[in-house]
């Protein structure tokens, strides 16, 4: 029983001690139901929707998602008022750029001024930075709110643009609609504090299989923080199409990304264009991981310049979904030439770590091809400053130091391949779990779901919450994953839409498995926070799958 600890009630010591603690009456009632519905669910004997309970502000501390590490409810509420300000007490222009954020968010609903200022006098929204909270690690915050303001610490920036979307989630859902809402606007008195479980936690899209534009990409990059997801991994080529502009090779973007999946228009980014999807995945604090899938699912690029191919033709655009026809030439040294420029080229837009170099299905590769062309890739990644990140079947070959591989198998996959994956973790190989038949969020939610594939099964919301990174790979040390990793492949989803309706909620339990505590784990607490997120998704205008597995409020 784990729920305790997230719903505890130890009185914390406000500190801004303006008002004496009181312990609002309706706290200890609320959590207690919280903690029936989840103590019901794991005596299984919650089969049924749980009764949702009307909104009352401290219930809100107990439903935050991910579920914070430390929570303790206490005194009573802060409250917005139109005279509130938004004290930036720093002179980072990042956390005035989160102070102007969070004013952006909350001005149209609240319809309050919300101005953002310098100075560090007391009262209202305080965002503090502050190098002596080691504790609070590059990613986590405090949030400490009582009548007399409410505060923000972190050591880092990413900390604090992490506890807006806390002090997001403790405001009535309404807060998320852009026309003006009656309030009150209170946040329930007590303590958050919080820090990650895991360092990488991300979504994929594939902008390959259908295009997407740079403003929905940007819809994404927005809707994704919610819920601290802090990667974005974009994969950037496939058979169907190329879709970033790379100067020195300039048809893989022009012609090798002129169509897609069903033989639409396509498209592709030009480097002003991604860097400003870079820019906003950067305002959002999250790291764009571009990937480059090789040797395999090349098509576009084979079409593109026929001296990529072994044969000397380039083959046709491919607008069908089958995979593992394609390879680039691994014995011709002008493969290494062209990858050299890609390389050099994206690993110069890119501000992040990391450069994702596929290596998924190269099924018309030999395996000798295979390990000789991921000996001389990994090195070109090393030699413009980016660590290779690859799809798991990269432990087939000999995986760079500091190299992390992206594991998609399903929980039967081969003992053998399972074995091979722990044996390079043990080794050293970082992890990032994306097992497909629980996080590939193109997988149907069941037989009647209109998009999707099933080829990994169907993927209900409990599915793909009801599991552990730190213990899913049998023989890989707990402390080689660095993280968990939803894919959005794009065979079928065209539209922002399609996105949204694939993605929520189920990128939101993978968030929380990223983020949480393992000891904060329980699908029946989870539902209910989860429910509770639904209005909240709503009044942001996502179109989420409503599961029948979730008791959403009705209404
Ligand atoms: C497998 S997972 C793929 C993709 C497909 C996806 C569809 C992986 C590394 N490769 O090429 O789009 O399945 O679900």
């Amino acid at each position: 029983m784990t729920a305790g600890r997230l719903f505890s009630t130890t009185v914390a010591t406000p500190a801004e001690g303006t008002q004496p603690v009181r312990q609002p009456r309706a706290l200890p009632r609320l959590f207690g139901s919280l903690l029936l519905v989840a103590a019901a669910g794991i005596a299984g004997i919650g089969a049924g929707p749980a009764p949702v309970q009307p909104a009352a502000a401290p219930r809100q501390l107990g439903q935050i998602v991910p579920a914070p590490a430390s929570v303790h409810p206490g005194g009573a509420p802060y409250t917005l008022t139109p005279l509130t300000r938004i004290r930036a007490d720093h002179h980072s222009p990042q956390v005035r750029r989160i102070g102007a954020y969070l004013a952006r968010l909350l001005r149209p609903s609240t319809g309050y001024r919300l101005p953002v200022t310098h100075d560090r006098g007391p009262g209202g929204i305080r965002l503090r930075l502050s190098s002596h909270e080691r504790a609070l690690g590059d990613e986590g915050y405090r949030l400490e709110s009582s009548p007399g303001s409410l505060t923000l610490t972190a050591r880092k920036p990413a900390g604090l643009f992490h506890a807006v979307q806390t002090l997001r989630q403790l405001l009535p859902a309404a807060v998320e609609k852009d026309t003006r809402q009656p309030g009150p606007w209170q946040i329930a008195g007590g303590t958050v504090t919080d820090t990650p479980r895991y360092a990488y936690r991300g979504a994929m899209l594939d902008v390959s299989r259908h295009f997407f534009t740079v403003d929905q990409v940007k819809r994404y990059i927005d809707q994704l923080p919610l819920y601290k997801i802090n990667r974005l991994h974009l994969h950037l080529s496939d058979d169907q199409g190329w879709r970033i502009a790379v100067d020195s090779w300039p048809r893989l973007a022009t012609y090798g990304g002129s169509t897609q999946v069903g033989g639409g228009r396509g498209g592709y980014y030009t480097k002003a264009q991604y860097k400003e999807i870079l820019r906003h995945a950067a305002s959002r604090y999250l790291e764009v991981v571009p990937e480059i899938d090789m040797p395999g699912h090349t098509n576009a690029a084979l079409a593109s310049y026929a001296e990529l191919n072994c044969s000397g033709v380039a083959p046709p655009l491919y607008t069908g979904t089958d995979v593992g026809f394609s390879s680039l030439c691994v014995p011709k040294p002008v493969t290494y030439d062209f990858l050299d420029d890609v390389v050099r080229e994206l690993a110069a837009l890119t501000p992040g770590r990391y450069l994702h170099i596929g290596g998924d299905e190269a099924h018309s590769t030999s395996h000798a091809d295979y390990v000789a062309f991921m000996d001389k890739v990994q090195p070109i990644v090393a030699k413009y400053g980016k660590t290779v990140v690859g799809w798991h079947q990269l432990t087939g070959a000999t995986p760079a130091k500091g190299a992390l591989a992206q594991y998609w198998g399903l929980d039967d996959t081969s003992n053998a391949e399972k074995a091979q994956v722990a044996r390079a973790a043990r080794n050293g190989t970082g992890l990032i779990l994306s097992p497909a038949d629980r996080i590939y969020l193109d997988m149907k939610y069941n037989k009647d779901t209109p998009l999707g594939l099933d080829w990994a099964g169907f993927v209900e919301v409990r599915r793909s919450y009801d599991w552990d990174p730190g213990t899913y790979l049998p023989g890989a040390p707990a402390s080689a994953v660095a993280g968990v990793e939803a894919p959005l492949w794009s065979e079928t989803i065209s539209t922002s839409d399609h996105i949204e309706f694939m993605a929520f909620p189920r990128v939101v339990g993978v968030a929380e498995l990223g983020w949480s505590p393992a000891s904060t784990h329980g699908w029946e607490a989870y539902r209910v926070r989860l429910a509770a997120q639904g209005p909240r998704m709503a009044a942001l205008g996502i179109d989420f799958y409503r599961s029948p597995q979730v008791p959403w409020p009705s209404g």
